[in-house]
């Protein structure tokens, strides 16, 4: 399933994508041969029903070996089908996927009801560890009832497909989301925003019924799994029992919420201020079109709406990207470099050959952007319908940053090529993207020393940043708190839409700016939920960057304010980094985070310090306002 490789790294996306089918591998015969024809014993040949013979370590060793087998064979297969499907949509590939992502679904049902078989071993710790990520399957588990992994698989294919070809009228003209997505950052116009905004919206209410089919299947293969539903099967995939994951989340939320709800007030004053009251009020949640992004979530394209008065300008990558007249392609190269200055490899030859990097005039792909390893080898890769954009230029870090994790992680078993947590895999991109200070961007020649900004430009430049980076946070938190409600029933079908509008509500201080009913399927419109991609990840990556971040800094021996460090060509940072990348999910990833920043923690405090001077200022700017909504 495409989803499954969106980053192609996560072992649930492994699991799925690689695991051969159920049927007839030497594995499956092994195991079952051993459970089901054991000789019996001599009680057991009175009432001639063989006795089950209880399970080796080194059973559950080679149980171990063929399985990694299994999956590495299926992973090479499916990736290639994967990919193909994503940069060429018809009706065939997508045939071709929902075969692959059928037998994925099977297999990883097969691997991970046959773990289970060594549940009462006395295991090493390692082959402890592998069992228990086989047993929790993928994050699609199918159950084993026939046909079922068929049915999922149709489906997820069909979500896929329905988001990435997408289209919608608008003043006459037939738009995809990779224009809408122009208009709703450029246009000032409520209007023609929320005319846009309501228009890709009309893709959604065709996947209802297929999404409330696949919850439903994706719960029986949890629950066959030993979890309540498909909510408790994602949060158990944090080395920490589920409902202790829920309270993690909710004290890194309560460390950063007093930052949004600053800039929140913040933000819709100005809007207030260029728009009125009756488009924004100042007791309501903000119109959810007004903020230069489709969902809201990343908010740096209405910077010039929001820019703190009598600042100095910071800088705006776009114009800079712009006047050196860099293309798509200068872009990743730029990238690559600030890996490589740290001591990474070079990428391959084949990933600037086989990467996709600009959008093809002749067919319908996947735009959204998403990194790859083919072959769990070297074959990387990404695909990215980029513009020349400061929004693009951080996310081809981002991206690069899963390719560089993938490529670091190789050498481990394939249970374990994964990131320690899917944070983790989020994060390594992102923190790279920190370090593009204005000191960097002389320093590779796209800023003029004498443009460069003075120190009073800090300003600037934490309110550009933290429009993007704070506003995401409780849009990171609330598209899982709607899909662990979802799995878990307490919003059924009927109020799929009403539950999406109550946590914008309460965590983002959001509204839609046209009314909303359960006609609508606005969930839908968010490539994560068609596509199938878990979304905690992105909140723990914007906590866990600037730890990185800070880390990083702290380790080259920096000593001015967090957010003018930037590690580009610190080798010693890179070593570092790559030790803890290399480790892949291996260990628990506290571990992981120990052998990089020498804490075992994941801790906001670094994102608040990081921003402690706009901090300041927004409150100062907020006094006499009243917050909230
Ligand atoms: O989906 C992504 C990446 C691919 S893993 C482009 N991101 C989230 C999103 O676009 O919603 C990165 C930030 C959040
Ligand atoms: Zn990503």
């Amino acid at each position: 399933m495409r989803n499954f490789l969106l980053i192609a790294s996560s072992l649930s996306v492994l699991t799925l994508a690689a695991c051969q089918g159920a049927t007839d591998t030497a594995e499956t015969q092994a195991s079952y041969a051993s459970a089901s024809s054991a000789a019996p014993t001599a009680q057991s040949a009175k009432v001639d029903k063989p006795e089950p013979k209880a399970p080796t370590v080194q059973e559950a060793k080679e149980f171990i070996k063929q399985a990694e087998q299994d999956i590495l064979k299926l992973a090479e297969h499916s990736s290639r089908v994967y990919w193909v499907n994503a940069n060429f949509i018809t009706d065939d590939t997508k045939w071709l996927a929902e075969k692959i992502g059928a037998e994925g679904a099977k297999q990883s049902t097969r691997l991970a009801n046959a773990a289970k078989r060594f549940n009462d071993l006395d295991l090493p710790a390692d082959m402890a560890r592998k069992l228990d990520k086989l047993k929790r399957g993928s994050n699609f588990p199918a159950p084993e009832t026939k046909g079922a992994a068929e049915n999922l698989s149709k489906i997820i294919t069909q979500l896929d497909s329905a988001y990435s070809t997408g289209k919608f009228e608008h003043n006459g003209k037939t738009l995809s989301l990779f224009e809408a997505t122009d208009i709703i950052a450029t246009s000032r116009d409520p209007e023609e925003l929320a005319d846009v905004w309501a228009g890709w919206r009309q893709i959604s209410p065709k996947m209802r019924g297929d999404y409330a089919r696949m919850v439903e299947i994706i719960n029986k293969g949890s629950a066959e799994l030993g979890f309540a539903d498909a909510g408790a099967l994602w949060r158990a995939g944090y080395d920490m029992p589920a409902d202790d994951f829920v309270k993690e989340a909710d004290r890194l939320w309560g460390q950063v919420k007093p930052l949004y709800d600053e800039l929140h007030c913040y933000v819709r004053t100005k809007l207030n201020n260029e728009y009125g009251d009756e488009v924004v009020p100042l007791d309501q949640p903000i119109r959810a079109d007004l903020l230069g992004n489709m969902w809201g979530q990343q908010w740096g394209n209405i910077y010039e709406l929001v820019a703190p008065e009598n600042a100095e300008a910071g800088v705006d990558v776009t114009r800079l990207l712009e006047a050196n007249n860099k293309t798509a392609l200068n872009m990743v190269e730029i990238g690559e470099q600030f890996f490589t200055s740290m001591g990474f490899e070079d990428l391959p030859d084949t990933f600037w050959k086989r990467s996709l990097i600009t959008k093809p005039q002749d067919r319908e792909v996947t735009c959204h952007a998403s990194a790859w390893d083919i072959d769990n080898e070297d074959d990387i890769r990404i695909k990215m319908c980029t513009k020349v954009t400061g929004e693009d230029f951080q996310t081809v870090h981002h991206e690069l940053g899963h390719n560089f994790y993938q490529r670091a992680y190789k050498n481990q078993s394939i249970i374990y090529r994964d990131g320690a947590n899917d944070g983790f895999h989020e994060a390594i991109g992102d923190m790279i993207a920190l370090s593009i200070t204005p000191d960097y961007l002389v320093k590779i020649d796209l800023l003029d020393e004498g443009d460069k900004p003075s120190n009073n430009a800090d300003l600037s430049l934490l309110m550009r940043s933290a429009l993007d980076k704070i506003a995401f946070l409780p849009f990171g938190l609330m598209v899982d708190q709607w899909r662990w409600k979802v799995f878990s029933g307490e919003y059924s079908e009927n109020e799929y839409n009403k539950g999406w509008w109550e946590l914008r509500d309460k965590y983002q201080g959001l509204r839609p700016p046209v009314d909303r009913s359960e006609a609508d399927f606005d969930p839908g419109a968010k490539y994560h939920i068609p596509g199938n991609t878990p979304y905690m990840r992105y909140f723990l990556a914007h906590i866990l960057q600037f730890q990185f971040h800070k880390a990083a800094c702290d380790m080259s021996g920096y000593e001015g304010v967090l957010h003018n460090c930037s590690v580009y060509g610190n080798k010693e940072v890179g070593r570092r980094f790559n030790a803890m990348m290399e480790l892949g999910s291996s260990k628990p990833w506290p571990d992981a985070l120990e052998a990089f920043t020498g804490t075992r923690d994941m801790d906001g405090r670094a994102i608040i310090e990081y921003y402690e001077p706009l901090i300041t200022y927004l409150k100062e700017q907020n006094k006499g306002q009243t917050c909230g909504w």
